[in-house]
């Protein structure tokens, strides 16, 4: 199977003015096209995982036999679809609650808010390239972190819930060096909660 770049369920300007919509255009038909058809050269050599999920093949990188060069690229482009597929679903114009997400976010944070507040240190802090998350653990309990660079939270054994881009390329044309600014304004754009 070749991995494909999924559509997206919006127009490059719904999300206006909070992501401006060149960023979402060259982020979307360039950043991530470029993981998906790095994905499919790096698989076009293991035919075995050519039908394996994605996620399930991040749950189990580490035990996969393969050249050590061809599992970085796996790591980052597999990443990095699994990453920004995930990235415009929970996105959109119109905000679309997720309660029951909602009430356990606030039984594990104690309130929205410490939740946010978690989660932007983690976006804020993360040195470089790379992504902060709300994941499910193995235990069935929500973690916020980040990862660097398209690690996904899979290689972890950790079922991504949101995640927010905090690339360069996912901000600066609109917001330079402030990415204080760009993560404040993505909550409006999160759809979930
Ligand atoms: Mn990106």
């Amino acid at each position: 199977m070749k991995y494909e770049l999924p559509k997206l369920n919006y127009d490059y300007n719904a999300l206006e003015p909070y992501i401006d919509a060149q960023t979402m255009e060259i982020h979307h038909s360039k950043h991530h096209q470029g993981y998906v058809n790095k994905l499919n050269i790096v698989l076009e050599k293991y035919e075995e995982l050519q039908d394996m999920e994605l996620s399930k093949i991040m749950r189990d990188l580490n035990n996969i036999s393969m050249a050590e060069a061809d599992k970085v690229a796996l790591r980052n482009n597999g990443g990095g679809h699994l990453n920004h597929s995930l990235f415009w679903e929970i996105m959109g114009p119109k905000k679309e609650i997720n309660e029951e997400l909602s009430q356990a976010i606030t039984d594990q944070f104690g309130s929205l808010e410490n939740f946010k507040d978690e989660f932007t240190q983690a976006a804020t802090k993360r040195f470089g390239s790379g992504w902060a998350w709300l994941v499910r653990d193995e235990n069935n309990t929500l973690q916020v972190y980040s990862t660097a660079n398209q690690d996904s939270p899979y290689l972890n054994n950790h079922e991504p819930i949101f995640g927010l881009d905090v690339w360069e390329h996912a901000y600066y044309l609109k917001y330079q060096n402030k990415r204080p600014d760009y993560i404040e304004a993505w909550w409006n754009v999160l759809k979930l909660i």
